[in-house]
């Protein structure tokens, strides 16, 4: 990623690591990158890639699932676990071309959707994940604006894997001019350059990891860990999240990556 020009060197990178510690009204003017790394951020971007064409995030299960009458796929999990009566859950391997491909999709989950309505009012709001890592930090180098990442934790309380995603886009944004005054920020950065190498290892004994890890879904964690398999970056417009226009990516100068398909499984 190359610097970027000296009129945007103030901009500021932050990391909240808790919806809890988002203050709603604090964040109306930046760009926020939500980040639910296991597994909901990283399911949204591989939607996308395969071509659903919109995605509904929902708080509330009863809600997502009153969208199946107006045609909506139904998705979602509780603690991890495909709801009982939905399409699929929330394993990015269910999001696949044949389910999703031009389809409208509700989506609710324990964590990630949750922030994603906390974030809401912000200016600009999109879906980051180790699978859309470069496009995304080169879409945000180009823009004019301050960046917070929003991990979406566990029921509110800190974890690992959104924390080293946060550190990687901190990275990138710092070696492309920004600034920070966040200690968050500076601790994900730390955290991030020690675990890059082996991110899988590093996180051998985090909480959710051992979550995902008694249900058996231990290939969802590889893939999620797996940078670069992407080039979308889904965004929030009224409420909505769709793939921001490629013309509109292409006029920021952003350069998109070649998909790992090995990895895609
Ligand atoms: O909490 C969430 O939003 C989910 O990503 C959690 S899980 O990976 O599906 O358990």
């Amino acid at each position: 990623m190359q610097p970027s020009e000296d009129k945007n060197s103030k901009r500021l990178i932050e990391v909240c690591s808790s919806p809890l510690l988002f203050g709603l009204d604090d964040h109306l003017d930046e760009i926020v990158v939500v980040i639910d790394i296991l597994r909901a951020t990283s399911s949204i971007c591989i939607a996308f890639e395969n071509g659903a064409e919109k995605i509904i995030p929902v708080a509330e299960i009863e809600e997502t699932r009153s969208y199946r009458e107006k045609g909506f796929l139904v998705a979602g999990e509780r603690n991890g676990e495909v709801i009982e009566g939905f399409d699929f859950g929330n394993s990015p391997f269910s999001f696949d071309g044949a389910k999703v491909k031009g389809k409208s999709i509700a989506f609710t989950t324990t964590n990630g959707t949750q922030a994603i309505a906390v974030a809401r009012h912000s200016k600009i709001v999109v879906i980051g994940s180790f699978l859309n890592l470069t496009v995304l930090c080169n879409w945000l180098a180009t823009q004019n604006s301050n960046v917070v990442c929003l991990c979406a934790g566990w029921k509110n309380r800190f974890n690992l894997e959104d924390t080293l995603f946060a550190g990687a886009v901190t990275d990138r944004l710092m070696n492309a001019g920004f600034n920070t005054i966040c200690d968050s920020a500076i601790a994900a950065r730390h955290l991030y350059l020690v675990a890059k190498d082996d991110l899988n290892g590093f996180l051998e004994d985090s909480s959710h990891r051992r979550r995902l890890k008694r249900l058996h879904i231990e290939r969802d964690i590889d893939f999620c860990l797996t940078p670069d398999q992407v080039n979308v970056i889904p965004v929030l417009k009224n409420g909505v999240l769709v793939k921001m226009p490629e013309d509109e990516m292409k006029s920021y100068g952003v350069k998109t990556v070649a998909r790992n398909t090995a990895a895609a499984g």
